[in-house]
């Protein structure tokens, strides 16, 4: 079952999203193996978006990461990386489309409120930087049957 890491930035938390959003996971059919809310730490921010390290936005970046309460999510399911990317719509909320989360609810680049990991080599990484694994759950989804 392929693992993708979510995260609810400080601004979902902020503008009261994290429900909003979560049920689009969960109603795709996406389920969760790990939740939990933390202040994101610089040094974890930096791992983070290590990718990014030397643009421009990258000090904006990790400021906002590390503003306020980021809600982390494990979801688990088929296609769980492409899936999730699916539902977050493009990075530039301006430019995602209705019936994304971003082109439902952002207009800004930084602040598009969902982070999804992009592949599964860096779903594991990622997943590993903010989660332990005794914070993870495994169980037999009572639907997969429905589900798929
Ligand atoms: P995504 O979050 O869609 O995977 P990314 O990995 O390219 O996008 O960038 C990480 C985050 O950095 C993105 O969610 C918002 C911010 N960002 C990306 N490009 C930016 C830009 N040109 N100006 C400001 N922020 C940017
Ligand atoms: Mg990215």
């Amino acid at each position: 079952m392929q693992q993708t890491l979510i995260l609810l930035k400080p601004d979902a938390v902020q503008r009261r999203l994290v429900g909003e959003i979560l049920i689009r996971f969960e109603q795709k059919g996406l389920r969760l193996a790990g939740l939990k809310l933390l202040q994101c730490s610089r040094e974890l921010a930096e791992k983070h978006y290590a990718v990014h390290k030397g643009k421009p936005f990258y000090e904006s970046l990790l400021s906002f990461l590390t503003s306020g309460p980021t809600v982390a999510l494990v979801l688990e399911g088929r296609e769980a990386v492409a899936v999730g990317r699916s539902l977050m719509g493009l990075t530039d909320g301006a430019k995602a489309p209705p019936g994304t989360i971003r082109g439902d609810f952002a207009i800004s680049v930084q602040n598009n409120l969902v982070h999804g990991s992009d592949s599964p080599e860096n779903a594991a990484l990622e997943i590993a930087l903010w989660f332990a694994p005794t914070e993870l759950t495994k169980y037999t989804g009572v639907d997969s049957a429905w589900v798929g």
